[in-house]
């Protein structure tokens, strides 16, 4: 089993985050963020990773620091769970509708992070949730964890949607480039024999 636990304690954020990549996408996240819980249970349930976080942050001045060292710390333990690579699909993409909003993933969990990230969304909040926070997470996710990512919307006209269908297609596609290769025969897949 590909598992990780990650602790994180700095004076704005205490974190612990727990993976499971060969699991069966249960999830268990409180970080005091009702709809950034909503969205690490889609990544959990649609990527099949195991997921626990817990939070404790500074809420009292707004969401973007747990959100921010939420994503740092399941960037870590994504990279450590996934160790060398070896025998991985390594790519991964998606295309995923929900109602009004498309969105499109593509990674590469390359070790070489990199974000593109073409999502406007209408409204800048979501209930409470700032929507500028759904970039902030996908960018210390990818960095920390080593991810090539590529997250398109192509349209969509509702906030809620387009954040979620955001989630879901990186789920997707990481399920996709985590899952074991069966013709690899465990060999890292790159021509320069390291991720
Ligand atoms: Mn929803």
């Amino acid at each position: 089993m590909r598992t990780a636990t990650v602790t994180r304690d700095t004076n704005e954020t205490k974190i612990t985050a727990e993976l499971n990549l060969d699991g069966t996408g249960t999830y268990n996240n409180q970080t005091g963020i009702g709809f950034f819980d909503h969205m690490l249970d889609q990544l959990a349930r649609h990527a099949m990773i195991d997921m626990k976080v817990r939070c404790e942050g500074d809420l009292h001045i707004d969401d973007h620091h747990s959100v921010e060292d939420v994503g740092i710390a399941l960037g870590q333990a994504l990279a450590k769970a996934v160790g060398d690579k070896a025998g991985i699909t390594r790519y991964g993409s998606c295309l995923l509708p929900m109602d009004d909003a498309l969105v499109r993933a593509a990674l590469d969990i390359s070790g070489r992070p990199f974000l593109i990230f073409n999502v406007d969304m209408p409204t800048a909040k979501i209930g409470t949730f700032d929507t500028e926070l759904v970039r902030e997470f996908f960018q210390a996710f990818s960095t920390h964890a080593g991810l090539t990512l590529h997250v398109d919307a192509l349209h969509g006209y509702n906030s809620h949607h387009i954040a979620e269908a955001a989630f879901k297609s990186v789920a997707r596609a990481l399920r996709m480039a985590l899952e074991a290769d069966p013709r690899a025969a465990g060999a890292i897949p790159s021509t320069k024999g390291t991720l």
